[in-house]
């Protein structure tokens, strides 16, 4: 007998049954938009739930009594004995692809040498071009990898991943030409950003312009070899400017590209405004945002990309003010943005314990900032982000009893299972079932 639901027929052997799932959060709002205002207070979920996987994507979702749950066979069944399931995580903010590390700095950092001094001062950013430069593609690979693997050990199976530490041509398109190869070798998913305008090494220090006209020109094999669907700026202090961003960017979008800017990050200069004018998919950072520029995000849909481990790594006290957008209806998303200066972590489970602490965000905001919205951010919120019948099974088992537990308990890594493109992948689980 073939079983039967609203979304067609669906076969009665599965390779992967996950059973017993205490609440399994579908993220699924039925409609195909980011969430915003009171909608992020809501978690779509199904309580005693199960779902079936088969070649790779979701074949049966449904509850332990249904007629139909109890007909479906399995290759391997998992007994989820009562914890929480999601969809894979979303980062939608990484400089994933770099040379080194930046521990040097550390002394200086804890010495109150702010960001933007070091990087002045020919360190920061700049230290990790130094050595992204001296390194091979292999050596960027492996380097990569590990990250991604460490990333994916967390929940997180769609990632974007942003250049940014060549600022020359050459490296740059070293840069991502390794995202490239990461895509087709490993399991998850990455959308792929480019970055050149991310600091001005001393040979452009007295010409910025130049240096933007060289990375403008470069988007034109960008594009030839589909290098990279965005394109990023650093609209900052000392970096680039609000007029040189918005040259930079239109450019960008012209050729074809989707935008996403670094706005108000340390200094507030109105580049999140600047992201609403020109239709960016999405703005990050948004620590100085004005009144004026979260109204703009929210009436050109605008996701906000909020990064509460960079101010908490960077020991700031002001904080991105989240209640406020998503008062105002804008779609909020979390990340990492993991980097070796400002964020170096691949724990999202523990920038979701911030989004909580620090922004105020409930734990349901948090959860669909997480899922649906960092999705949308990277222009993936039709293919990842939800458990839906027909979608990619990307999916993770929590240690967990409820979605609040995780932004609550804080520190830690609550995954027990991850399951990517529907192959088991990272299997942690603590044995004891008692939270
Ligand atoms: O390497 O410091 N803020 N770019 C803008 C970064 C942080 C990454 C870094
Ligand atoms: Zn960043």
């Amino acid at each position: 007998m073939e079983l039967q639901n609203n979304t067609g027929t669906k076969p009665t052997h599965v390779d992967i049954l996950l059973t017993h799932i205490g609440q399994l959060l579908t993220m699924n709002h039925d409609h195909d938009q980011p969430v915003t205002g009171e909608q992020m207070n809501h978690v779509p979920m199904l309580e005693d739930a199960v779902v079936g996987i088969k070649d790779g994507r979701i074949a049966y979702i449904g509850q332990m009594q249904d007629q139909t749950t109890q007909q479906i066979k399995s290759d391997q069944m998992i007994d989820c004995k009562g914890k929480l399931v999601t969809p894979g995580l979303v980062d939608p903010h990484t400089h994933l692809v770099f040379g080194g590390s930046r521990e040097h700095e550390f002394d200086l950092k804890l010495k109150g040498i702010p960001y933007l001094d070091i990087l002045a001062q020919g360190g920061g950013i700049l230290s990790t071009v130094e050595m992204t430069r001296r390194a091979t593609e292999d050596e960027l690979y492996d380097k990569a990898t590990f990250h991604l693997e460490r990333m994916l050990s967390y929940g997180m199976t769609t990632i974007e991943a942003k250049s940014g530490y060549g600022l020359d041509r050459e490296t740059e398109l070293k840069q991502l030409r390794v995202v490239k190869r990461l895509q087709q070798e490993q399991d998850t998913d990455i959308v792929s950003t480019f970055l050149g305008a991310h600091a001005i090494p001393k040979e452009w220090k007295q010409d910025p312009d130049g240096m933007l006209d060289l990375m403008i020109d470069i988007l034109d094999e960008v594009k030839r070899e589909e290098l990279a669907e965005f394109v990023d700026i650093f609209c900052e202090t000392g970096v680039f400017t609000v007029e040189q961003s918005k040259r930079y960017l239109a450019a960008a979008k012209d050729k074809g590209f989707g935008l996403k800017i670094h706005a108000d990050e340390i200094d507030p200069l109105g580049g999140t405004e600047l992201a609403a004018a020109l239709g960016a998919t999405s703005a990050d950072h948004l620590v100085g945002s004005s009144d004026n520029g979260i109204e703009q995000l929210a009436a050109n849909k605008v996701t906000a990309v909020l990064l509460p481990g960079t101010s908490f790594y960077l020991g700031k006290t002001e904080h991105a003010r989240a209640r406020t957008m998503i008062e105002n209806q804008v779609s909020v998303a979390l990340s990492t943005d993991f980097n070796p200066g400002s964020s170096p972590t691949e724990n999202i489970q523990f920038i979701m314990n911030l989004a909580a602490l620090q922004l105020k965000m409930n734990p349901a905001e948090v959860w669909n900032a997480v899922t649906v919205n960092a999705a949308h951010a990277i222009n993936r919120g039709h293919s990842v982000g939800q458990i839906r019948e027909g979608w990619q099974a990307d999916v993770v088992l929590w240690d967990a009893p409820n979605y609040q537990y995780i932004p609550y308990h804080y520190g830690v890594n609550h995954v027990n299972t991850v399951i990517k493109k529907g192959k088991i992948k990272v299997v942690r689980g603590c044995r004891q079932d008692e939270f």
